[in-house]
């Protein structure tokens, strides 16, 4: 696939999974929760780990990218340019605060999509400006996944992100309880790390979700 066909995918699939820390996932291997998803039917996944060196990241996320690609499922790394390269990562997301979007394009070739973190109109508008290939928006409720979670996003931000031009991966506190409540008002796709990983059942927790927006 293209990265223009991985892009499209992201609002043809609504359900985008990011991995978290190991205690974020009941104690689960990344490795482990990985397969979980694949079995689970999830294309998109995140790799998020935050505590790990970085050889022991680079080895398990090889590992992951593999375990994806031949399952045909988008691969995606969280913060680390040289990570998402050295692994064969499909995309790269990065936060406000990690190296800017040209930078990731010069360090990971024009073939690797790249998703960037926003909460504001401003946040948006400079993405789209510097060339990211989607955005992730959020938090949309109030979360505990996420240490230095933004405030909950704005009507105002809310507005623009559903007219936006660049496809926008909603995150943040999203559950089976609310996500219904953001497709309804136009959003189209849902980045989950408790409302997935954090389940005994990933397979059930992914056919919920999935049940729940048709
Ligand atoms: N980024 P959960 S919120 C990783 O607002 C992350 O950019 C956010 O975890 C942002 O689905 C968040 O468990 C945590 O709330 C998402």
């Amino acid at each position: 696939m293209t990265k223009e066909d991985h892009v499209k995918h992201l609002l043809e699939d609504p359900v985008y999974a990011i991995m978290g820390n190991e205690e974020l996932c009941l104690g689960r291997s990344n490795i482990d929760v990985a397969k979980g998803l694949i079995e689970a039917g999830v294309t998109i996944i995140q790799y998020r780990e935050k505590h790990k060196k970085w050889r022991a990241k680079y080895e398990e996320a090889k590992a992951i990218a593999n375990l994806c690609h031949e399952a045909g499922v988008i691969f995606i790394m969280n913060d680390s340019t040289d990570l998402a390269v050295a692994c064969g990562a499909d995309g790269i997301h990065v936060g406000q605060d990690d190296a800017p979007v040209e930078v990731v394009r010069r360090l990971a070739g024009p073939d690797v999509f790249i998703g960037v973190s926003t909460n504001t109109v401003d946040e948006m508008k400079q993405a789209l400006a510097d060339g990211a290939d989607y955005v992730g928006f959020g938090p949309m409720f109030p979360t505990r996944s996420k240490a230095d979670a933004d405030e909950v996003v704005s009507g105002e931000a809310k507005a623009f992100a559903l007219k936006f031009s660049l496809p926008v991966v909603t995150i943040g506190g999203i559950s089976l309880d609310n996500i219904r409540s953001l497709y309804d008002e136009g959003f189209r796709s849902f980045a989950m790390i408790s409302a997935i990983v954090g389940k005994e059942d990933m397979t059930k927790a992914v056919a919920d979700i999935r049940r729940i927006l048709q």
